[in-house]
């Protein structure tokens, strides 16, 4: 018989984003109203911007139409193996470790994206997936009920097992036809269920101990908790979210505005409160799902992250030191005034190494000749051969998540972080894989780059 055609997994993950972007627009209304917030502003930045990194976007960038990332919350070790899985399908690899318990969350998370720059380029789609970590629960008779529920739970179908299992029969690739069926068999675990699994008393129960028991505890599926689309500016965003009535969240997480955006700042509409159904009969409601946009910025190196923790640290110090922590307003100014101290002018993020970028050669690059000694970076950005574009940050920030985290938590419970070392190996083991290490990912898109304009320019390039 012909030898059958696989699916490419940057398609799938392209049908895959776009079927849990209608899943959710159907399941939570305003994320749809979001959207059109969003690509509403996105329009009028490109149409009025004179910034050559946005204008950039214009061009090239059929990504920024679908970018999003997503959320979900899961259980066990299984789960988190089995949904390693599911992403592999689609080209999503688990990327980076968040602590989680600093925040008083009894969780750990890593992000599944596409780690190359093609894929990424043709869709970046995320999924930040945490996982509870019952040795941190320590309301013991909690834990032993939740773990009670989950030796119960299967939050994946049938179908989807056997299409996983076919997957790795066939080096990790599936026909087309086999395609077009794992898509709507893995929404079944993202969808939401609005009947829980739990009887109304475990339900409270959980709840009670910590909100976040109940959700990965309580229902038949990970439902996806929010799909966040990629905003060109955020504060113009922001602006438009309060106009149409929606309840955002009191700041924007992340660095402060500046001129040369780095890593992400995000911020978030607060979550619905959801009607749900016990099994036996009565009603409750849930708080899990919000809405969300972010602003991402360019990947910052390793010392460009210890200088921005070392700043958002003396922020959150002075504004302790203030009393006014309560007041949204006292931090981003203490942000502001603590980031005079990070550049914010392209070249000397780049002479200082604090941001990764890629180089390309320019037409003028192309069209001289070059003589065949060896060159140095520098001078050939100095002559213009070449240019410097920053790369953008695919990842999360663990602050960020943890008080996007928080705001849409009954808040009482999580004021208090969790003293429990981070635990990576651990997570390693239930992924049955190592986590990817998101530095060395832009450090090799950074070096390839630089490899690729020397054999473009024909030159040694030391
Ligand atoms: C995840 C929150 C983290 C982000 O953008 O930082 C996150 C969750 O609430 O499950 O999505
Ligand atoms: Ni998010």
């Amino acid at each position: 018989s012909p030898s059958p055609s696989w699916a490419d997994p940057d398609s799938l993950r392209t049908s895959f984003t776009l079927s849990m972007s209608a899943m959710y627009k159907s399941e939570v209304p305003l994320y749809g109203a979001l959207l059109h917030i969003v690509s509403a502003v996105s329009a009028a930045t490109l149409a009025s911007s004179v910034d050559p990194h946005i204008l950039a976007l214009r061009h090239g960038s059929s990504r920024l139409d679908i970018e999003r990332h997503g959320a979900i919350r899961l259980s066990t070790s299984h789960e988190l193996r089995t949904i390693r899985r599911v992403f592999a399908v689609i080209g999503l690899y688990p990327v980076g470790y968040y602590d989680l318990a600093p925040a008083g969350l009894p969780m750990h998370a890593t992000c599944f994206r596409p780690v190359d720059a093609d894929a990424l380029a043709r869709n970046p789609f995320r999924v930040f997936t945490s996982v509870l970590r019952p040795e941190l629960v320590h309301d013991v008779e909690a834990r032993d009920l939740a773990l009670g529920l989950l030796s119960e739970r299967s939050i994946f179908s049938d179908e989807l097992l056997h299409l996983l299992d076919l997957a790795d029969a066939q080096s990790g690739r599936l026909t087309e036809s086999q395609g077009q069926k794992f898509i709507p068999a893995a929404m079944s675990t993202f969808r939401w269920a609005g009947t829980a699994s739990a009887s109304a008393a475990d339900y409270q129960r959980l709840a009670a101990a910590h909100p976040i028991l109940a959700d990965v505890a309580c229902f038949r599926s990970a439902h996806i908790n929010h799909l966040t689309p990629r905003t060109l500016a955020i504060a113009a965003a922001q602006t438009a979210m309060i106009s149409a009535g929606l309840r955002v969240k009191d700041r924007i997480e992340g660095p402060p505005v500046r001129s040369c955006p780095i890593l992400l700042r995000q911020t978030s509409f607060l979550a619905v409160e959801e009607r749900i159904h016990f099994p036996a009969g009565g009603e409750g409601t849930h708080r899990a799902r919000f809405g969300e946009i972010e602003e991402r910025g360019a990947a910052v190196t390793r010392e460009g992250r210890r200088l921005y923790d070392e700043l958002l640290g003396e922020a959150m110090v002075a504004t302790q030191r203030a009393a006014v922590g309560a007041m949204p307003t006292a931090l981003d100014e203490q942000l502001a005034r603590a980031f005079e101290k990070y550049p914010d002018d392209w070249t000397e993020l780049r002479n200082r190494r604090l941001v990764y970028f890629i180089y390309r050669p320019t037409r003028n690059g192309i069209a001289s000749p070059l003589s065949k000694r060896p060159y140095v970076l520098d001078e050939l950005l100095g002559e213009e051969m070449v240019e410097a574009i920053p790369i953008t940050y695919e990842d999360f920030l663990p602050l960020s998540a943890a008080g996007i985290f928080q705001s849409n938590l009954g808040a009482a419970s999580t004021d208090q972080g969790l003293s429990a070392a981070p635990d990576v190996r651990g997570m390693e083991e239930a992924l049955g894989t190592g986590l990817n290490d998101p530095d060395e990912l832009y450090r090799d898109i950074e070096k390839a780059s630089i490899a690729q304009c020397a054999e473009t320019l024909g030159v040694v390039i030391q």
